[in-house]
Parts: structure tokens; sequence; C-alpha cells
């Protein structure tokens, strides 16, 4: 019974930790997703940006911005625009609470990138995927991943 209860503590302590996803893990969940093409952003961007703005880290806050808004999760999503953190204003038009953002589960992380980029502006939206990822090969990056 107390091996059974370490278990389930253990197991309960594991889902809520932060999760650095694999490269190829990572790309093979957001395959799953249809993101592969959607709106026509491949594997190899998405990959390049969630690497560029959280280094893969499902629990990434980053620093705040000139305005003051932080992104949060895998693909640093903002809580200016897109998700609640309860400080300040936002348009939250994902939704949804910034700490759905940082947990290892990435569903809605997904749902609300899907939102993101059916803007204008696209993967615009994301600086990190302008700076580092925008006019480059980016499909080196899923290549050897079994997808
Ligand atoms: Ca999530």
């Amino acid at each position: 019974m107390k091996a059974l209860t370490l278990t389930l503590l253990f197991l309960f302590i594991a889902a809520n930790e932060a999760k650095v996803f694999q490269m190829c893990e990572l790309s093979s969940v957001l395959k799953r997703s249809g993101m592969d093409g959607y709106r026509r952003v491949t594997l190899g961007d998405w990959n390049c940006m969630a690497y560029h703005e959280s280094r893969f880290n499902s629990q990434a806050v980053g620093p705040p911005n000139t305005d003051g808004s932080r992104g949060y999760g895998i693909f640093q999503i903002n809580n200016s625009l897109w998700c609640d953190n309860k400080q300040g204003p936002t348009a939250n038009g994902c939704n949804k609470p910034c700490s759905a953002f940082t947990n290892d589960d990435i569903t809605d992380d997904i749902e609300c990138a899907k939102r993101i980029v059916r803007d204008p502006q696209g993967m615009n939206a994301w600086p990190a995927w302008r700076n580092h990822c925008k006019g480059r090969d980016v499909s080196s990056s899923i290549q050897g991943c079994r997808l």
C-alpha cells in the first residue's frame, strides 16, 4: 500500500513537472496535431520558432517585454494578447489563463498557436521566428526524425 501511495505521489509530481521536449518528440506531437503545413507553416518552422522562443521548455516564462507583457510556455504565448495572467488588461484571444501554457500538456498551446498564426501577420507574431527562422532553410531540423 505504501509503495502504491509513493508511486501515485511520484506520478502526480511527474505530471506537474516542466518538460523540455526533444526536437523529434515535439515534431511528432505537432504532426499529430495537424501543424505540418497548417497555414502553410512547415514543421521545421514550428520547431525553429519553439526552439528560439523557449528552447523547447514547456514551463518557460519569458522576461518582461517593453510593454510589461510576458511570453508563456513552449511557444511563449503573450499575455497582453492571448492569455490572462491576472496582471493587467488582456485581449485573451485564446480565452485561457496563461498558466495553461506552462504545463507539459501542450495540446492547448498548439490550439492557441493555430489561432495566433491565423491572424494576418502569421508567423511574424513570434519575434524569435522572425529573427532566427524566417527565410532560412529550417527543414534540416527534422531530418532523421521518424514522423
Ligand atoms: Ca498546456
